[in-house]
């Protein structure tokens, strides 16, 4: 049975069955509560999200949420009771929360410390410590039976009214007591934080991004923020494979110049404090002679060169090559003719050399990755069956689903490619990826979607490869975050609903308490969102469909003019709401949303503004002719047309995206509807 699909429905029957027998395990010597620890609980406020049943909206959705009693009112001094291996970054995280929600004071102490006088006690630490262990007795959250635990990164909250202490969060390890940290984050409303339980733990081990697009990389600014983000939404890894960092790839040889070096150890140091795995890439296939020791030297002289600043993880790729041909004669003498089976023999050959002589050798390393060079299919071939018969099992290999942007991906694709592959694959999902010809002019701002629940199951992680535009990204990264983390519960427009709602709150980033936020916003991101709701494949064809609300606005428009000449004048009056919303959006949004967002968006918002017009111009229009006035139903066409010219020569900014060209919104929905419209009779 599905532990998820069950512990969600237990979020909904809220059992009483207790979980005694599974706290009981693991104790660990911590006083009990009450015992020296003096201070006084949170106090209820009058209304709150979860007292009427409504709970609050966390992303990822959690495993299990329940109503606990009253919210907890969040003032005065309040001192966070932390357990030693509480890091000091979750620590400090827990303080910016608290501190943003309504707390003048924040004092963290550890266990068995006088605390004094206080206007809150929250209790942070690992889910057995007896404090924290007695204090989930007392909840309705159902625990999956049988388990003695939740996964690692999992973690159990309490907020209660009443309760002593009335907020406590404890996580399974280090990165459960973080990820508890960041839900409370939003739990938490100016002055509260919601009266909730939640138990939760993720359903796949491995969740993130892959930088791994062509074209201008992300800048260090952008990464740096890419990774505390990734933190607030449960992502926990990321892998740095930029192809158009010279040092990844074409001069994978060359050693990172200092002032470089010095930045990947920024990242690494920021993925650390946000619990992100920091997965570096050196893609040596391009040039590499497999049988010349000096190569090898070259390679694991880079890879030392990472592991000294601290890096603990590293990836081979060798996807994009021509493996039918051999960079160096003696690869020929060692592994005969080029061929599809040659190369995967001696890729596994490395691979496993590496795997043994480096980072078996090294301390603290995690196993080695890699992505084949068959990595778009799961029909076995020679190349295929060379890799799953050689290569060490512990190597995780990446996959790109059937096809390298495929229109979907099922459970049983997934199941095809473990069968193929030997061993649970890495979904390296090409998707809002902009980098290739099909999507030139294209911001993908859709939700995460033709993704099947449930894949997780065979899959041993899932990464995204992301657009050029680093902030804009992110609404399909929340999206990717909360289906990786629960996929049962995943409902996608929820999910990019959500990030509306991050994009229009975000005024403090990644970490801290986001904002309640503004509604206007939140409606117009909506609107420009379903303007950028595309995804293509390589030949051009939608996987995902252009403007699917717009779209259906505009047939109904067409039917209802279609049919009774007297309801021409509500239809046009309908449609001329959602027209407005769409030229009103770019402003709301360049008012409403973060600077790094707008700034990737730019060139998308100023076509919306001219669409927007050009769609009110042909409104206006058609209005004129509906009332028989057709000179000013022509003028009105004209200037649409004009407007709608305008709008298709707005072009994408020289350089950030591979494929350059002109800014396409709504492909074949609004500019289809502005063209054919002065046609209507
Ligand atoms: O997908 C893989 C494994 N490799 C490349 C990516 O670097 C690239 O971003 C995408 C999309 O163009 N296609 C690839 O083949």
């Amino acid at each position: 049975m599905n532990r998820f699909r069950r512990s969600r429905r237990s979020a909904v029957s809220a059992s009483l069955s207790c979980v005694l027998a599974l706290l009981l395990a693991g104790c660990t010597g911590e006083r009990p509560p009450n015992s020296g620890e003096t201070d006084r609980p949170g106090t209820s406020t009058a209304a709150s999200s979860s007292e009427g049943g409504e709970l609050p909206d966390v992303v990822p959705q959690p495993s299990s949420m329940i109503p606990n009693g009253g919210d907890v009112r969040v003032s005065g001094k309040v001192v966070v009771v932390a357990d030693p291996a509480v890091e000091p970054w979750t620590r400090t995280l827990a303080v910016r929360v608290l501190r943003a929600t309504g707390a003048e004071e924040v004092v963290v102490r550890e266990p068995g410390r006088p605390i004094g006088d206080s206007d809150l006690r929250v209790r942070l630490g690992s889910r057995w410590s007896p404090t924290i262990r007695k204090t989930f007795q007392d909840t309705e959250l159902d625990f999956p039976d049988g388990d003695e635990k939740l996964a690692s990164e999992g973690y159990a909250i309490s907020v209660r009214e009443g309760q002593n202490p009335a907020i406590v969060l404890g996580g399974m390890d280090p990165a459960g007591a973080y990820y508890a940290v960041q839900t409370l984050r939003q739990l938490a409303t100016p002055g509260r934080v919601a009266g909730v339980a939640v138990l939760d733990e993720p359903e796949m081990p491995t969740r993130g991004v892959i930088e791994g697009f062509y074209g201008s990389p992300w800048t260090h600014a952008e990464r740096m923020d890419q990774l505390a983000f990734y933190g607030s939404v449960k992502l926990n890894s990321y892998v740095y494979a930029p192809k158009d960092d010279p040092y990844h790839r074409d001069r994978w040889r060359d050693p990172y110049p200092a002032d470089r070096l010095r930045r990947l150890d920024e990242l690494r140091q920021q993925a650390m404090q946000h619990h992100v795995k920091f997965t570096f890439a050196l893609s040596p296939g391009k040039s590499i002679c497999f049988s010349d020791p000096a190569d090898w030297r070259a390679l694991t002289d880079k890879l030392q060169s990472l592991y000294d600043i601290g890096i603990r993880s590293f990836s081979i790729p060798f996807d994009d090559i021509d493996y039918a041909e051999w960079n160096c004669e003696s690869d020929h003498a060692e592994y005969g003719a080029p061929s599809a089976r040659a190369a995967g023999v001696a890729q596994a050959r490395l691979l496993n050399r590496l795997q043994r002589e480096f980072l078996d050798a090294h301390a603290g390393t995690t196993p080695l990755q890699t992505v084949p060079t068959e990595y778009s299919d799961t029909e076995n071939s020679p190349y295929k069956s060379a890799i799953r018969q050689r290569l060490d099992p512990v190597v995780e290999v990446m996959w790109t689903g059937e096809g390298v942007i495929p229109d979907g991906i099922t459970v049983d694709d997934a199941a095809s490619a473990e069968q193929v592959w030997g061993r649970k694959p890495v979904l390296w999902d090409n998707y809002p990826v902009n980098d290739y010809d099909a999507t030139e002019g294209l911001m993908m701002l859709g939700p995460y979607a033709e993704r099947q629940p449930g894949m997780g199951l065979r899959l041993a992680g899932l990464v995204i490869n992301p657009m050029n535009q680093a902030a804009a990204s992110k609404v399909v990264e929340i999206s990717a975050a909360d289906f990786a983390w629960n996929s049962t519960a995943f409902d996608e427009r929820r999910a990019w609903h959500q990030a509306a709602e991050y994009l229009a709150g975000d005024r403090f980033r990644g970490d801290e308490q986001r904002l309640s936020p503004d509604s206007g916003t939140v409606d117009a991101l909506m609107v420009f969102f379903d303007l950028n709701h595309t995804a293509v494949l390589p030949d051009g064809e939608p996987w995902l469909e252009p403007a699917p609300e717009l779209r259906r606005r505009l047939d109904e428009f067409r039917e209802a003019w279609d049919g009774d000449a007297s309801n021409r004048k509500r239809a046009v009056s309908e449609l001329r709401g959602y027209a407005r919303s769409v030229a009103d959006a770019p402003e709301k949004i360049r008012k409403g949303t973060p600077e790094d967002f707008v700034s990737d968006v730019r060139p998308w918002l100023r076509a919306t503004d001219l669409w927007g017009d050009a769609l009110l111009a042909t409104l206006d229009g058609l209005s004129a002719r509906a009332a028989g006035n057709s000179a000013t139903a022509s003028e009105e066409f004209r200037r649409a047309a004009e407007l709608a010219d305008r709008a298709t020569s707005v072009r994408t900014v020289e350089g950030e995206t591979l494929p350059q060209g002109p800014v396409r919104l709504a492909d074949g929905v609004l500019d289809d509807f502005v063209r054919q419209a002065p046609d209507m009779r």
